[in-house]
């Protein structure tokens, strides 16, 4: 089984999707997820110029010795654009096992640990009534668990909330929160956390007592705050039962979760924008976190998550991949196989990906009873329609940023 093939399919159907697709001399075909929101080009370089050289010719079913080649032979490590190239790789060879073998690849991994997994989606409002409507409209789709985000008075345009309308007007899709922005520079958004200290506990304590004390609720703080405003947030929150609080502060500094865990039970879940197991070392170790929310295609793919959910469950932490649409259907089909495989699953974001998206990639995964499955097709189960993706050629996109009042830069 050597790699014939290797090609980097760049397609925009609602979106920009990476996609490396591997082909064997025995005719068998691999596909990995290499979507870096924002900066998509960025990994497509990285793997034509870098990566795609080393990979023909090699043994297709040897995925951690080529998994460590990448790593370690570069010799620079890390980082998003090479973690998300990476991935891409293992998780094309693991498409290719499970095809040789017959197997879905959850079967490879020890086999399912669990019937189904348990999906959040993300409803959102300005104002409490558009969220009320939004949670029931997910609840109508048979969402069991619903993160929310609100509006903020005062605040014009905030990360999490629905009703962007340079993105519908681009792509003719309504996104529920989509912030990435096609064909333009990026939008400035405004922040102040102090108005939104004082409203988020307000608006959860609307939600509790319309939808009631069963249905798990997450929130996500985006990286915005101090330790200690942070502590106060979760502080607050606790009288309303939230399954996590997440990106409470900015990812880069490990220490500042001692000072939030040591003030507050609100369950805390980080890592979406970390890469390597390096990144959480220290806080799975110190145990200041419940939930790993590193997706497969950030994070070296199957292979490494693997590793890192494998060390977290020592410690009772469990999964909570990351599902935005910015991972594709291949990337998320991937992290369904490896959900269902590890002990130490907590619960996956699902956002539907647009109606152009799913006749790029035909899937095979189930939505019932807001529980998802990967389906037992061997490999991944997801193909990709070349013509189709043709179709769509790369439009830029950019995320927001964030000003305070004064003009001053804040974490986005
Ligand atoms: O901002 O996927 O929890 N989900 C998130 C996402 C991220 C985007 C970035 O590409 O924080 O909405
Ligand atoms: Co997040």
């Amino acid at each position: 089984m050597i790699i014939e093939q290797a090609e980097v399919i760049v397609t925009s159907p609602d979106r920009n999707f990476v996609t490396l697709k591997l082909t064997t001399d025995d005719g068998l075909t691999g596909l990995g997820d290499a979507t870096l929101n924002g900066r998509e080009l960025a990994v497509v370089s990285y793997l034509k110029e870098h990566v795609v050289p080393l990979l023909l010719g090699r043994d297709a079913h040897r995925i951690e010795d080529t998994w460590q080649f990448l790593y370690r032979s570069a010799y620079w490590r890390r980082g998003p654009v090479t973690m998300a190239a990476v991935a891409a790789v293992d998780t094309a060879l693991w498409d290719i096992k499970g095809k040789a073998a017959g197997m879905p690849v959850y079967q490879l991994l020890g086999g399912a640990s669990r019937t189904g997994l348990l999906a959040y989606g993300h409803a959102s409002g300005k104002t409490t009534e558009e969220l009320f409507d939004s949670i029931r409209s997910y609840q109508e789709q048979g969402y069991r668990a619903i993160r929310v985000q609100t509006g903020v008075p005062g605040l014009k345009s905030i990360y999490g909330i629905a009703s962007n309308a340079t993105f519908e007007a681009n792509t003719g899709v309504r996104y529920d929160y989509e912030p990435a922005q096609r064909g333009d520079l990026p939008k400035e958004e405004d922040w102040d956390t102090r108005s939104y200290l004082r409203h988020v506990p307000t608006v959860f304590e609307a939600v509790r007592n319309e939808f009631g004390p069963e249905v798990p609720l997450l929130h996500d703080a985006h990286h915005r705050l101090t330790p200690v405003q942070a502590a106060k947030l979760g502080k607050s929150l606790e009288p309303y039962d939230l399954f996590w609080l997440e990106d409470v502060t900015p990812a880069e500094n490990q220490e500042a979760l001692r000072l939030v865990r040591q003030h507050t039970t609100t369950p805390l879940a980080i890592g979406e924008i970390f890469n390597t197991v390096w990144d959480y070392q220290f806080i799975i170790r110190e145990q200041l976190i419940d939930y790993v929310r590193s997706a497969v295609t950030h994070t070296g793919g199957i292979s490494h998550l693997k590793k890192i959910l494998d060390y977290a469950a020592q410690y009772q932490i469990k999964s909570g991949m990351h599902g935005p649409t910015d991972i594709s259907p291949v990337g998320m089909a991937a992290q369904m196989h490896l959900s269902l495989a590890v002990h130490n699953f907590g619960i996956l974001e699902y956002m539907k990906h647009g109606q152009k998206t799913d006749q790029v990639f035909a899937q095979s995964f189930t939505w019932e009873n807001g529980m998802l499955h990967p389906g037992d097709k061997p490999g991944l189960g997801v193909e990709l329609d070349t013509d189709e993706a043709g179709r769509y050629p790369y439009v830029r996109a950019y995320l927001p940023f964030n000003r305070l009042a004064d003009g001053t830069v804040h974490d986005w």
